[in-house]
């Protein structure tokens, strides 16, 4: 796979990174670190990552503007779907690969790089530089670190592998950076989402097979002060509750007039029910982007008979 991926990155001389919209760190880090690396072994192309900045993780990179280009190479990382891509018409370009670490969707049309068992596209980016003997640097390094350690929610998932563990002891040696300031830029946040999280853990109904789910409406949202995909990312905050094997949030997002549902869950399999809804993601950790809180029901319907159906079996 790196082999085929060299050649084309040698053969390229305008190379376009972009990620999936509604960015989150391991996109952002993977298409900066990608394109860094890229940048730092070719001087001589022009490498740039494009895609909706968004100001929560404006001090881990900046982006590069929207051109117009010419035969040049496409790289989409931790996207499986063309829709999902961020400002990109595929037409546009000469070849494209896809990197990433989402259940298979659909193929883009160029070369696959796909491995599922990985944490995140920052790891599977991590591997393939080592592969391609790549020069790096810490700020490199520091990236790709960080958007695996967000993806696997700080080590907490089954994807934390030996291999994982070892690949993040290789970059810390030979090209270290300082974990703490990796934290703040990840982890530092207003009091007003700790607030928000507050309401959340008050209001969240929770059913007697463990399914918990809370409406966010947009009130709520103006009056704790945060945007819709801070709330929405919220979710991740409440795994290990006793009572709750799946949990669900339900965000109001006005602007582009849906309700993002976030499910985690870590007992039955769900990405087969956020898929019936037209959405998608990890055997544990999906989203669906729902017209009204009424479709956004009909979702937690589906759940609740999942997990009864997941209690009869355990
Ligand atoms: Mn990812």
């Amino acid at each position: 796979m790196y082999k085929k991926l060299l050649k084309a990155i040698k053969k390229y001389d305008t190379i376009v990174i972009a990620r999936h919209i509604g960015v989150d760190p391991d996109a952002l880090c993977s298409q900066l670190a990608l394109r860094d690396s890229i940048r730092l072994n070719f001087p001589e192309k022009k490498v740039i990552a494009i895609g909706t900045g968004s100001q929560k993780f404006a001090h881990i990179g900046k982006l590069d503007k929207v051109e117009k280009i010419s035969n040049a190479l496409l790289i989409v990382t931790d996207t499986p779907d063309k829709k999902r891509v961020d400002s990109v018409s595929f037409s546009d370009f000469s070849y494209v690969i896809k990197i990433d670490h989402h259940p298979f969707v659909e193929d883009f049309g160029g070369l696959e790089i796909i491995n599922e068992k990985a944490s995140s596209a920052c790891e599977i980016i991590m591997e393939l530089l080592i592969q391609m003997d790549f020069n790096l640097n810490s700020s490199i390094a520091e990236l790709l670190y960080m958007g695996l350690v967000s993806d696997s929610n700080r080590f907490l998932f089954d994807s934390s592998t030996s291999h994982l563990f070892s690949l993040v002891s290789y970059y810390l040696k030979k090209y270290p950076f300082d974990l703490s300031s990796c934290y703040l830029k990840l982890y530092l946040r207003p009091l007003n989402e700790v607030r928000l999280e507050g309401y959340i853990s008050l209001n969240m109904t929770v059913t007697e097979h463990g399914l918990g789910y809370v409406q966010i409406t947009d009130d709520i949202i103006q009056k704790y002060e945060v945007d819709s995909a801070s709330a929405g990312n919220m979710i991740n905050n409440f795994n290990f509750i006793k009572e709750v094997l799946v949990w669900v949030t339900m965000t109001e997002d006005v602007k582009n007039n849906q309700i993002r549902v976030s499910i985690r869950s870590r007992g039955p399999v769900i990405n087969h029910i956020a898929e019936k809804y037209h959405g998608g993601g990890h055997k544990f950790a999906s989203g669906v982007r729902a017209k009204t809180m009424e479709d956004a029901m009909k979702i937690i319907d589906d759940l609740e008979d999942a997990l009864i159906e997941y209690q009869s079996e355990v």
